[in-house]
């Protein structure tokens, strides 16, 4: 029985960026009721109410993960790192929204599973195999019955969108070759905690998973963690390499026990580290809201940088007025001139002209805060300042 711990309340699909004809026609935007609970027995947190895949992952999935310098060197340095340690005959990647990481393949080598039409298509015009599909057993058994030995299975920020996570593991066991790897990446929930970032949590992201969680999740398909990376991307997440326990070929790293160790000393494990949690989100917002406050009784011009879906989580909670922020810059085509979800604030296409008008920028992309910054030096030189959430509010 999953236990509940928090509330953030109404809030919208954060991915779902509204058309100008949307506001004109005063469009019926869906909302869901974002609470998160914690799974006592399998140390799982997750919403406990979640939308349907198809309407939130459909044809025109804005997500590109090629937006950002540091997702791309980070699936570079993997990619390195897969064929040295690994050199793999066959990859299968779940979820490869544009293409960042198996760009670094030979094509031959490589199968793309993506459910979103606009993004399977880049990679099939890549020249990469593309199963524009959800990840499936049925699609898992047309896969194997094709190719023989899959000895390497990729997916990073996707597992923990999919709710049947049983299916999952059981359709990868099922493709996966005996001493073949499984490598997943997803936020920390460790990091989460650490860094109060509550805005990991909205209607994709189903699960924030712990290596502690992930090794309850997969010991009933006889797999194991048998390596862990802390990774900075994405506020801080863990790559997990799995293999079945059959296979020996793979010594389990020390370095898995040292990080179970982190997250039971940090009381991952019980409760009443998700109660004191909840405590520091509701401070949070307060903190928050007495600061724009204060900026916009200065008179503060305050505009938003990175119209994130975490900033969904964040503005919509927080309950921030459209007029508290001017507009959202963003890097994303697809995002420009739309309007925010819930909150309606309009998001512009980045410019450097149009951020030099503020005299703030809440960071709804605070997990590339190094590669904002050193974009941004010249904003800052003039006395530009950023505002951040996490882990408290504050400018920085
Ligand atoms: O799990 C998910 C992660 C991987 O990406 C998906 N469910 C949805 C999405 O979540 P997000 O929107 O919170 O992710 P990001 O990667 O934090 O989004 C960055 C946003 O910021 C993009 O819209 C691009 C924008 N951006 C920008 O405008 N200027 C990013 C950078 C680095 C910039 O300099």
């Amino acid at each position: 029985m999953i236990k509940k711990f928090l509330d953030l309340g109404m809030q919208p699909l954060a991915n779902k960026s509204l058309k100008k004809k949307d506001i004109i026609g005063k469009t019926k935007e869906q909302f869901y009721h974002l609470e998160v609970g914690f799974n006592p027995k399998i140390k799982l947190v997750s919403i406990l109410n979640t939308i349907p895949a198809k309407k939130m992952f459909d044809d025109n999935y804005p997500y590109r993960s090629s937006m950002s310098r540091t997702m791309l060197l980070s699936f570079k340095k993997l990619a390195k790192k897969i064929i040295n340690s690994y050199n793999p005959n066959f990859i299968l990647e779940i979820g490869s929204n544009d293409g960042s990481l198996i760009k670094n393949f030979d094509k031959k080598k490589v199968i793309c599973v993506e459910p979103c039409k606009n993004l399977a298509k880049i990679t099939k015009k890549m020249g990469y195999k593309t199963y524009e599909s959800f990840w499936n057993m049925r699609l898992a058994k047309k896969i194997k019955s094709k190719i023989k030995k899959i000895d390497l299975i990729y997916s990073s920020n996707t597992l923990s969108h999919i709710n049947n996570l049983n299916s999952v593991f059981e359709s990868i066991t099922n493709i996966l070759s005996n001493d073949g790897i499984l490598i997943i990446e997803d936020p920390s929930l460790l990091d989460c905690l650490k860094k109060v970032s509550y805005d990991q949590f909205y209607n994709e992201h189903i699960y924030v998973f712990s290596l502690l969680s992930i090794n309850n999740l997969i010991k009933k398909y006889k797999l194991e963690v048998f390596n862990i990376e802390k990774l900075n991307i994405h506020g801080g997440s863990l790559r997990y390499y799995i293999k079945k326990t059959s296979n020996k070929k793979y010594k389990v790293s020390k370095k898995v026990i040292v990080q179970l160790n982190k997250e039971l000393r940090h009381g991952i494990n019980k409760f009443s580290t998700y109660i004191k949690f909840k405590n520091k989100v509701e401070n949070s917002k307060e903190k928050l809201n007495k600061f724009f406050l204060k900026l916009k009784g200065k008179n503060k011009k305050i505009i938003g940088y990175g119209a994130t879906a975490k900033s969904s989580t964040v503005l919509n909670y927080c309950k921030v007025k459209n007029e508290t922020l001017d507009y959202f810059l963003d890097t994303t085509p697809g995002k420009a001139g739309k309007y925010m979800p819930g909150t309606h604030i309009y998001i512009k296409s980045y410019s450097k002209r149009l951020l030099n008008r503020a005299d703030y920028a809440f960071l709804g992309a605070w997990n590339f805060k190094k590669e904002i910054f050193n974009k941004e030096k010249q904003y800052i030189k003039r006395g530009g300042k950023f505002i951040t959430h996490v882990p408290i509010p504050r400018i920085i």
